[in-house]
């Protein structure tokens, strides 16, 4: 009933954060190209495995003038796993607490970013080395509005070129170059990676990099497997550069999820010199998120506490787009006015001076357990309010009742991903 979506949508205007005019517009009209680094946490962006950095190109993105590296944004996704990150880049909403949106909501009426885009004369087309049908994409894009579907039948799966769910980074972003430069521009497209995937084994004659030497192989490979992936974003944005759509093009580059899951705790409290509580373990969930804007000074990394669920308004506002009318649980990354407590998905969260983690209460400068004044629990309860709101989109299908203007309801029949030899 329409009751409910009414409540979404005063909760909305409650907790609207204005953009920011110094970025405003400033990607206006342009290409978004967004990356999906698997498995990819931040802990690993500057770590030195025996002086040798493990993901040199990434680094040197810092230092670029017009990247803003964002370091303490933190992962939402559930069961889900990479389709869960998805969902929330492309949504704004939260995954659900068990088993994956894509999966269970699929057929539900969204209003994605594709969808949002289309309105501003944006292609839209997500790119991955599987088959279409893994994790339900090839329904699910439908509902979002994905123009375009390039999935593992448009790329040579060769045993060469494969391993694990589908093609490793190198040949997935060459072959994807042509597919990419054919799109209608302005797009709006998703480059999802695969090789960084658990157990991280490498292909030797693909790699001289080290592994770490713990006695746990999954964290030892995860190193040569994580430096492979930053040599393929390095082909991939010289490619980008030689096509000419880096300068017309936002790049946004995003961690998925953890990698090392707390089985490997032992071996990495040994990478990173601490012993892994409950609370450092929740540092690690930290996933690096970079957005590079052609003209634009990113400036030092950015501390700002976010979750992934803040990405999308930053990027909207970025490309002067007004995100009050959709139902959005982020808040804009660049705003003076971002939001900053973070709900992960099992309700846990994170703000600027406490994280909570199974009831407890941590001082984010000690990482030492500290007792709640009232205050601490009064937060907890905005962040699971954040999350019920979420919930409730997703199992009464909410977003059929929300019309935002300037946008056309996506008809799912307009849709479907065959690749033309079939
Ligand atoms: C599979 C890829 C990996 O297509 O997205 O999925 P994950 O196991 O990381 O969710
Ligand atoms: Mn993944």
């Amino acid at each position: 009933d329409s009751t409910d979506i009414t409540e979404v949508e005063n909760y909305m205007k409650s907790q609207q954060t204005s953009p920011n005019p110094k970025y405003f517009g400033k990607a206006e009209g342009m290409n978004v190209i967004y990356v999906s680094m698997e498995s990819l946490q931040t802990f690993i962006i500057d770590y030195e495995l025996n002086g040798q950095e493990v993901t040199p190109f990434l680094n040197s993105l810092i230092k670029d003038d017009q990247t803003f590296y964002f370091d303490h944004i933190y992962n939402q996704t559930g069961q889900g796993k990479t389709s869960d990150a998805e969902f929330i880049m492309d949504n704004s909403l939260f995954p659900m607490a068990q088993g994956a949106v894509y999966v269970n909501k699929a057929q539900n009426t969204y209003q994605a970013t594709p969808a949002i885009l289309q309105s501003y004369g944006y292609t839209s087309a997500s790119f991955h080395g599987n088959y279409k049908t893994f994790w339900n994409r090839n329904e699910m894009y439908k509902s979002m509005g994905y123009n375009e579907f390039f999935d593992a039948e448009y790329y040579e799966m060769t045993d060469e070129n494969t391993k694990n769910y589908g093609m490793k980074d190198k040949p997935f972003f060459k072959e994807s170059m042509p597919y990419l430069k054919r799109l209608p521009e302005p797009f709006y497209a998703k480059f999802i990676t695969l090789s960084n995937h658990f157990p991280f084994k490498m292909d030797e004659w693909d790699t001289d990099f080290p592994l770490a030497e713990t006695e746990n192989d999954v964290v030892n490979q995860y190193f040569q497997s994580a430096n492979y992936m930053d040599e393929a974003l390095e082909q991939f944005f010289a490619d980008l550069e030689a096509s000419g759509l880096y300068e017309r093009s936002v790049i946004v580059l995003y961690g998925d999820h953890y990698g090392i899951s707390e089985n490997h705790n032992e071996a990495m409290e040994e990478i990173i010199g601490k012993e892994i509580t409950p609370f450092e373990y929740t540092q690690l969930q930290r996933v690096p998120v970079f957005i590079h804007i052609p003209g634009e000074t990113g400036g030092e990394p950015k501390q700002t506490l976010g979750g992934q669920v803040d990405v999308r308004s930053t990027v909207l506002h970025l490309l002067g787009i007004d995100t009050r009318e959709y139902i959005d649980f982020g808040s804009d990354l660049l705003s003076d006015e971002h939001r900053e407590i973070i709900p992960f998905r099992n309700g846990d969260f994170t703000s600027p001076q406490v994280t909570m983690i199974n009831e407890k209460f941590y001082d984010n400068t000690t990482g030492e357990i500290i007792e709640d004044t009232g205050k601490y629990s009064s937060i907890a309860d905005k962040a699971r309010k954040q999350l019920e709101m979420s919930d409730q989109i997703l199992y009464k299908d909410l977003l059929r009742f929300h019309t935002p203007k300037r946008f056309t309801p996506i008809n799912r029949d307009n849709y479907q991903y065959v690749h033309p030899d079939h």
